[in-house]
């Protein structure tokens, strides 16, 4: 069973803003900074680039001690060394990921509704992505749920549920007392000046939050 304080913080990466640092030097400065968990998202990436990207950023990782998970791409998870994937609802069906990932690797699925929820706690999933919690413009293909719903899927199942959508330092301890164990975020650290104590700020605010009842 996947630990609920490893999504405390957990930094999904997005390469449009590299530039003053590579991908690579903006990951280490997450896990400086005290993320928990990291996930590499690539949309652009053919499968051979994905792996090799995929093998460092894993390698990376565990010198800091945190678990990789890869988004979409079950084989580039597999052969590159990271502890899991992550799927969306119209992605690979999660059963089939947990069938070829086996019983060990994490599985992460995206959530909207208790439904989709449940359904996936089912079919095996180690942890949900549920959001955006609030208004983001990192994913155009997705949409916000109420809070209100937002608490039924953390109250709906027994693994660990991560926040996403539009998460930042400010509205972070908003989401006090609604259930959910961590928060994933992309831009507030990946557009960040200076990533690490940006998510040294994230890390303790989110022990925080969590931590309300
Ligand atoms: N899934 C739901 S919202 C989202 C993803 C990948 C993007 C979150 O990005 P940001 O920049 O933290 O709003
Ligand atoms: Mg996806």
């Amino acid at each position: 069973m996947l630990k609920p304080e490893t999504l405390r913080l957990y930094a999904v990466t997005d390469r449009r803003w590299t530039g003053a640092q590579t991908l690579e030097e903006q990951i280490e400065s997450a896990l400086r900074g005290g993320v928990t968990l990291v996930q590499l998202r690539e949309k652009h990436l053919d499968d051979a680039a994905y792996l090799e990207e995929a093998r460092w950023a894993a390698a990376l990782c565990h010198r800091y001690g945190v678990p990789l998970i890869v988004d979409d791409n079950v084989e580039v998870a597999l052969a590159s060394g990271a502890d899991g994937v992550h799927v969306g609802q119209n992605d690979m069906a999660a059963g089939d990921v947990r069938e070829r990932l086996g019983a060990d690797k994490i599985l992460g699925v995206t959530a909207k509704t208790v439904e989709q929820a449940l359904a996936a706690q089912a079919a095996g999933a180690d942890y949900l992505g549920v959001g955006a919690v609030f208004a983001t413009s990192t994913k155009t293909d997705t949409w916000q749920i109420d809070h209100a719903e937002f608490r039924r899927i953390c109250d709906a199942v027994n693994i660990p549920v991560t926040a996403i959508g539009g998460i930042t330092r400010e509205n972070l301890p908003t989401l006090a007392g609604l259930g959910m164990d961590g928060f994933a975020v992309v831009s507030a650290v990946f557009a960040a000046e200076d990533i690490e104590a940006e998510c040294r700020a994230l890390r303790a605010l989110a022990e925080q939050t969590v931590t309300q009842a």
